[in-house]
C-alpha cells in the first residue's frame, strides 16, 4: 500500500512540475523549442527577381529548405536592397550577412588573381567554362576565398558580356571612341575599354540604369539576360553582341557564420549550391536567346559581329594579358590558360 502511494505521489509531482514548466496544454519543453528554431540565411544580390541568378537562388532555397526539413530558411534580396557586390562582400566578411552572389570581377578588390577571369576573350565557349570552373582550378579559387573570411560555394553563370549604348551602332573598337561606358569596379575592365578608345567609368550595378537614363554615361556592358531583364532597352538604343569577356557569379557564404553551422547544414548548403548551379546555368542559357529577341522587340538595334569584326576587338585588347600578367600572377594566368587549352577544341 505504502509503495503504491509512493508511485502515485511521484507521478503527481512529475505531472505538476511539467504543467508549471510548459504552461497549459504545452507539450514542448524549452529545449525542444530550440531544436526547431529556424536559422535564416539572407542572400544579397544586385540583379532583380526575374534574373537567372535570382531563379537559381530560388532553386537553392527550395533544396535547402526541403533537405533541412524547414530548419534552414533562405531569404533572397534582389535589386541590391542589402547593398551592391562590394558592400555585400564586406558584410559577409564581418559576419553580418550570410550569403551573396557577386560577379567574379569585384572580388579583385580582395585578391588580384581573380582578374584572370576578366581577361578579354579568355573562354572560347560555355562548355569550356563549365569544365574549368567545376574542375580543380575553379575549386582552388573558391577555397582561396577563406583567407578573406569568405566560404566559396559554387559558380553560377553571369555569361558573355555584350555592349549597349544610346549613341551609335558599335561595329568596331573605333566606334567606341569617346563613349562613356560604365564598367564593373575592376582594373582589367577599365584598361580594356580604355585600350578600345572608350571613356570607361567604374560604377556599382545599382546605379547603372539611372546613370543611363540621366545620360551621365552613354552605355554599359552586361550579358543579354541582364540587358533585357533589367529593362536596359528603355534607356539604350544599340546592342553589340561583342562577347568580349565571360564573367561568372561566385556564390559565397560568410566564413564567420559558416563556422557556426553544424556539418550537416554545411553539407546541405554545398549540395544545394551544386544542384542549383546546374539548374541556373541551363536556365540562363535558355533565357539568353529570348533576351536577344526581347531587346530587338523593344526597338534596340542588335548588331551581330562577323568573325572579322570580332577579330578587330580581339586585336585591340590582345595586350591586356601582358599588361596584367604580373599583377594577376604569371603562374595563375598560365595555369588557367593551360586548363582552357586542354578543353578547347
Ligand atoms: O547580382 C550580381 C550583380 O550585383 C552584378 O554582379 C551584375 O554583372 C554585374 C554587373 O555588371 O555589375
Amino acid at each position: 500500500m505504502r509503495k503504491r502511494f509512493r508511485v502515485v505521489s511521484a507521478f503527481l509531482i512529475c505531472a505538476l512540475t511539467g504543467f508549471l514548466l510548459t504552461g497549459c496544454g504545452g507539450t514542448q519543453s524549452s529545449t525542444a523549442d530550440k531544436k526547431v528554431e529556424k536559422k535564416v540565411i539572407k542572400v544579397a544580390i544586385g540583379l532583380n527577381e526575374e534574373s537567372p541568378e535570382f531563379k537559381g537562388l530560388q532553386k537553392f532555397k527550395e533544396i535547402v529548405e526541403k533537405d533541412s526539413k524547414g530548419r534552414l530558411e533562405v531569404n533572397i534580396f534582389g535589386n541590391a536592397q542589402l547593398g551592391d557586390d562590394v558592400k555585400a562582400m564586406t558584410q559577409l566578411r564581418a559576419g553580418t550577412l550570410e550569403m551573396s552572389g557577386p560577379s567574379s570581377s569585384p572580388i579583385a578588390s580582395l585578391d588580384k588573381k581573380w582578374m584572370v577571369f576578366d581577361l578579354p576573350f579568355l573562354f572560347p565557349n560555355e562548355e569550356v567554362v563549365d569544365k574549368v570552373l567545376d574542375g580543380a582550378i575553379g575549386q582552388k579559387f573558391l577555397d582561396s576565398l577563406s583567407q578573406y573570411g569568405i566560404k566559396g560555394i559554387c559558380y553560377y553563370e553571369n555569361g558573355y558580356r555584350q555592349l549597349t549604348n544610346s549613341t551609335r551602332e558599335i561595329k568596331s573598337p573605333a566606334d567606341l571612341k569617346g563613349l562613356k561606358i560604365r564598367t564593373m569596379e575592376n582594373p582589367v575592365h577599365l584598361a580594356a575599354f580604355r585600350t578600345m578608345g572608350a571613356n570607361p567609368t567604374p560604377m556599382p550595378f545599382s546605379e547603372v540604369f539611372t546613370a543611363m537614363q540621366q545620360k551621365t554615361i552613354d552605355g554599359q556592358e552586361n550579358p543579354s539576360t541582364t540587358n533585357y531583364l533589367q529593362k536596359f532597352y528603355e534607356v539604350q538604343k544599340y546592342n553589340t553582341l561583342s562577347n568580349h569577356v565571360y564573367t561568372p557569379f561566385v556564390i559565397m557564404f560568410s566564413q564567420k557564420i559558416w563556422a557556426t553551422l553544424p556539418k550537416e547544414d554545411q553539407d546541405i548548403i554545398l549540395k544545394a549550391g551544386k544542384e542549383s548551379s546546374v539548374y541556373q546555368r541551363q536556365y540562363n542559357r535558355e533565357m539568353m536567346k529570348e533576351a536577344v529577341a526581347g531587346m530587338e522587340k523593344n526597338g534596340v538595334v542588335v548588331t551581330r559581329l562577323t568573325p572579322e569584326q570580332q577579330k578587330a576587338f580581339m586585336e585591340a585588347t590582345k595586350d591586356i594579358v601582358t599588361q596584367f600578367q604580373a599583377e594577376i600572377g604569371t603562374t595563375t594566368v598560365q595555369e588557367v590558360q593551360a586548363e582552357i587549352a586542354k578543353y578547347a577544341k
